[in-house]
């Protein structure tokens, strides 16, 4: 099939889960086109298989905002035309969805129908999607997309709540590449560089928005390192982390957590961490633990969202209301007071990330999407 999957380039979830399943369906033999602003932090080569087209935003005194959407509508039109693209993949309903259906209008007019596949992701639903200025957009691109995904049982619900949705919504969860991990001779184990033999490791990685809980982060840390010894590594940039950083100093355990901004070493830092943490306010699936999991690493989580999906209470980590931080702390010493419970603990974590290997979960997309194209033929 040839395939043109619209994404967010930047790190963060959604993005990676295009690219990652864009790379794969190359893999197996499906012709890519990855259409977005700049390439994808997470596509470093390009292959036979995978193309990657720039979409360019002219500026224009008299544009306050750039027309972004239209730009990418045109670009989707002229590349369906030009590669025969068969389908279109869009990844966030905004303003992907939206694009995608303007792009799908211009070719039925030269008489091309392409269908559209919408994978809904998380915030695009629940803290921007809803927002009332544009609530009716996102409602009415996805009820005019062919087929909808959203990550998570938890996402589709919560759509159903707050949407009128009239469509089908599939659940295809997040997945991870287990294969990769057993397999990348590039991922030395760096712990004593990190940390002393006998400090536990724990990691928390994001885009450091709001909605992560940063303090919380620094709150279950200060607690777990007065019991035991221990150091943080906090991987990613964002507007939090300034914050976070000032947090740390005045609780005086600075020496003790490592900032590491954006990283394209996520596999290695996971390689040797302990315990991840993740209280977000809210998670639509929560990759990051599930790429955590993938590395034998439990998981301390809030229970928002699809977080249950993936972190089942009590064997793989545990889970906790929101902000109850003196909870998380308890229950990460559980897990990391000895190795015999953090060994059973890693067993489990990586035991369930197996469920959500892309072997599993691949064959779902390509069944959509044959769908998806047989009901234009
Ligand atoms: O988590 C983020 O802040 C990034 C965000 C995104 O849209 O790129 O991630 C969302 O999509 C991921 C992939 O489907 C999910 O695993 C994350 O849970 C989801 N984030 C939120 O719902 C906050």
């Amino acid at each position: 099939m040839k395939i043109a999957i619209v994404c967010y380039p930047t790190f963060g979830g959604s993005g990676v889960v295009a690219t990652e399943l864009g790379l794969e369906l190359a893999r197996r033999g499906h012709e890519i086109h990855f259409i977005t602003y700049s390439q994808p932090v997470r596509l470093a080569l390009l292959s036979p298989n995978v193309h990657y087209h720039e979409v360019n935003v002219p500026e224009y005194p008299l544009f306050h905002y750039q027309p972004y959407e239209l730009a990418l509508s045109s670009k989707l039109v002229d590349m369906v035309k030009l590669y025969k693209i068969e389908l279109l993949h869009v990844h966030y309903a905004i303003p992907h969805a939206y694009a995608g259906y303007m792009a799908k209008q211009m070719l039925k007019d030269e008489g091309i129908n392409i269908p559209m596949v919408t994978t809904l992701h998380g915030t695009d639903i629940t803290l921007v999607g809803n927002h009332p200025f544009y609530k009716p957009a996102v409602t009415f691109s996805i009820n005019k997309s062919d087929y909808v995904t959203s990550v998570s049982q938890s996402l589709k619900d919560e759509t159903l709540k707050l949407f009128n949705i009239k469509k089908e919504i599939e659940v295809i969860p997040n997945f991870i590449e287990l294969d990769k991990n057993v397999n990348d001779p590039t991922i030395a184990c760096h712990r004593s560089v990190m940390a002393k033999a006998n400090e536990r490791i724990i990691t928390h990685i994001s885009n450091f928005r709001k909605v992560k809980r940063i303090p919380d982060i620094i709150k279950i840390f200060y607690s777990i390192q007065k019991e035991i010894p221990a150091k943080l590594m906090m991987v990613g940039d964002g507007p939090e982390k300034e914050k976070a950083e000032y947090l740390c100093q005045k609780l005086g355990i600075l020496d003790k957590v490592i900032f590491f901004g954006n990283s394209n070493e996520i596999d290695k830092i996971l390689s040797y961490t302990d315990l991840f943490l993740l209280p977000s306010e809210t998670e639509s699936f929560g990759l990051a633990a599930l790429e955590a999991m993938a590395w034998s690493v439990p998981i301390i989580s809030s229970n928002s969202g699809g977080l249950p999906e993936v972190n089942f209470d009590g064997i793989s980590g545990y889970l906790s209301d929101v902000g109850n931080t003196d909870e998380m702390a308890v229950n990460a010493l559980k897990i990391l007071k000895d190795d015999e419970t953090l060994k059973k603990f890693k067993e489990n974590a990586l035991n369930i990330a197996k469920k959500f290997d892309i072997k599993n979960i691949l064959p779902l997309y390509e069944e959509l999407y044959k769908k998806a194209i047989n009901q234009y033929v």
